[in-house]
């Protein structure tokens, strides 16, 4: 139409249809409820905005088209449509209820798919389609209306927010962090101030994460390196009440600015590895994403994940390329002084290192000369949604956890429970050959005895065990526990990509309750959430899985994944996990 410039015409009302539309094809809106959108209220807008800047976008439904051109112009690709004005409210108003929402209890976590986006809009203006800052405001409003203290906003959109680090940078109390196209400042907005050196300022140093994105194409595996090496580390540090995502899906495959080659179920890994956050208090938050197929699919995935369905299996993870390596190793740098978590990115796994080399220099630049349109991707496949999501056997007398299906002692098969052991046993002697005829990679886990001692047993088809020691000092190396587990194990089981995760507990580890808890959320990304894990409480060794489906298929001694399916459930009443 005559409002829209070239540079705003992909930031279409159909990107919320689409994405709406999808959500209901695929029954992901029937599971979540639906909250009433409202406007913001002028004193919400000026927690983040100034007078001036508000009161000058309130006169603009009323502007001739002349004036609204000249309006604009003051402002970096942006347009301001008469309507914008009604539309920035709602945006900003629907993040609030999001919010409230969440603060409140009411909902567990939610996405307010909204339009315009915010991250780039500044104090007092408008910038890269966006008018009023939702996330920022969003950080704000729940510092002052639920005392939240600490407030961490991921920024997966393919641009930086240099709104939100504007907004925050002298805030110790909100982190923000963003990854975003950058080409060496080449790239939209062009700021200096997008690199890894801009940490935040004064008392805010240390607390805004720039990751830098110097070359187009970027995969999964650089993606979740990021999150592995940089953002987790520091997140778990900074412990934060709430997180916000500004969740643009321009950084996915297919999308026109981003160019980049994630696949859309790295949003449920993402997203995933987010949720142990916060107490599971989450708000994404849409920002960009301008690839109509790629988009829908990837605010699904994100959709399924905070409902709580096991993530899907990652497809065929290498490496973080050469270029993302350097990103990584010039962060965590530029923040070592401020967070204990000072790996330095050398001890990024053997295999990562090892692929980085094979890639060094001669990175294809395949994607580049095609189109966006051109690109094609699989549909994310149908994921798991299991209908219990744990099941635990137990001893007579001990009570079953809350929002655990027990198995009745009939169900309870000690064949099972040897079997899991014989597993254990072979996998604990380092280096023996495991003697179970297992098809499946199993990543296995277990922690031993008194001095923190994790060891990690990588089962590569039936027979080789690979063994790894880490964070031996003690109990009280949380901190150090955390490290091994977001620097080590998830990175080495991500590429590992086992069918099951057998994790085991033994009594007196010494890993307290929390980062038990840590641990076992973290590890349910992988494997399909099939995650088995024995504990010894108190004298009789119990069992507890997750999902469910599988004391069936290890009952049965077969071992199947497609064994796993819906008639498992049937044979018993399971109480439905909500
Ligand atoms: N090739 C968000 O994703 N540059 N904003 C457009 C046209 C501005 C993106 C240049 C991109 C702004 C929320
Ligand atoms: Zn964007």
């Amino acid at each position: 139409s005559r409002f829209c410039s070239p540079a705003c015409k992909i930031e279409v009302p159909e990107r919320l249809t689409v994405s709406h539309e999808a959500l209901v094809r695929t029954g992901l809106a029937a599971r979540c409820v639906s909250i009433a959108v409202r406007e913001a209220t002028d004193e919400e807008i000026l927690l983040v905005h100034s007078e001036e800047y508000l009161e000058a976008v309130k006169k603009t439904p009323y502007m001739t088209l002349e004036d609204l051109m000249a309006f604009t112009q003051q402002y970096g690709d942006v347009y301001f449509h008469p309507n914008i004005y009604h539309c920035a409210k709602l945006a900003v108003g629907a993040t609030l209820q999001l919010v409230d929402s969440v603060m409140t209890g009411r909902v567990r976590n939610g996405i307010a798919l909204v339009r315009p986006p915010g991250h780039h809009s500044q104090k007092s203006a408008a910038s890269g389609f966006c008018i009023f800052n939702n996330v920022a405001i969003g950080a704000r409003y729940a510092m002052q209306k639920y005392g939240a203290k600490r407030v961490l906003i991921v920024d997966w959109d393919v641009h930086h927010g240099q709104g939100v680090q504007y907004c925050f940078e002298d805030d110790p109390n909100v982190l923000y962090f963003s990854w975003h196209r950058y080409e060496h400042q080449n790239f939209w907005p062009n700021l200096r101030e997008s690199d890894y050196d801009s940490v935040g300022k004064e008392k805010g140093a240390g607390f805004n994460i720039n990751v830098p994105w110097n070359k187009v194409g970027m995969e999964n595996s650089d993606y979740l390196a990021v999150f592995f090496h940089v953002l987790l580390p520091v997140a778990y540090e900074f412990c934060p009440d709430l997180v916000l995502v500004s969740a643009g899906f321009d950084s996915a495959i297919g999308d026109p600015e981003g160019k980049m080659c994630a696949t859309p179920d790295i949003f449920a890994h993402l997203t995933h590895l987010l949720m142990n956050l916060a107490g599971g208090k989450l708000c994404a938050v849409l920002e960009g994403g301008y690839n109509l197929t790629s988009l829908a699919q990837s605010v699904c995935q994100t959709v399924q994940t905070l409902l709580g369905d096991p993530a899907p299996l990652p497809a065929d993870l290498g490496g973080p390329c050469e270029s993302v390596l350097k990103s990584i190793h010039c962060v965590r740098s530029a923040h070592k002084q401020y967070w204990s978590s000072d790996l330095p990115a050398s001890e990024l796994s053997a295999k990562s290192l090892k692929v980085a080399e094979q890639k060094t220099g001669n990175e294809p630049e395949a994607q580049e000369q095609r189109s966006p349109e051109e690109i094609v991707w699989p549909e994310p496949p149908k994921r798991l949604c299991p209908p219990v999501r744990t099941a635990v056997a137990l001893p007579e007398g001990v009570a079953c956890p809350d929002a655990c299906k027990r198995c009745s002692s009939a169900e309870a098969p000690s064949s099972l429970y040897s079997l899991s052991l014989h597993v254990l046993c072979e996998c604990v002697c380092a280096g023996s050959v495991c003697r179970i005829t297992v098809s499946l990679y199993i990543l296995v886990c277990v922690i031993v005895c008194r001095a923190v001692h994790v060891l990690i047993c990588v089962c590569v088809c039936v027979c080789v065990c690979v063994c790894v020691c880490l964070a031996p000092q003690g109990c009280s190396d949380v901190a150090g526990f955390m490290q091994a587990v977001l620097g080590l194990l998830l990175p080495l089981g991500y590429e590992y990509n086992p069918g099951l995760v057998l994790l085991v507990r033994m009594p007196g580890s010494g890993v307290c309750e929390s980062v038990w808890q840590q641990l076992a959320g973290l590890l349910q990304g992988l494997a399909q959430g099939h995650t088995l894990v024995l504990m010894q409480v108190r004298g009789p060794v119990w069992v507890k899985y997750s999902p469910v489906n599988w004391w069936m298929c290890i009952q049965d001694q077969n071992w199947q994944l497609c064994k796993c399916t819906n008639s498992c459930y049937q044979q018993a009443e399971y109480i439905r996990y909500s």
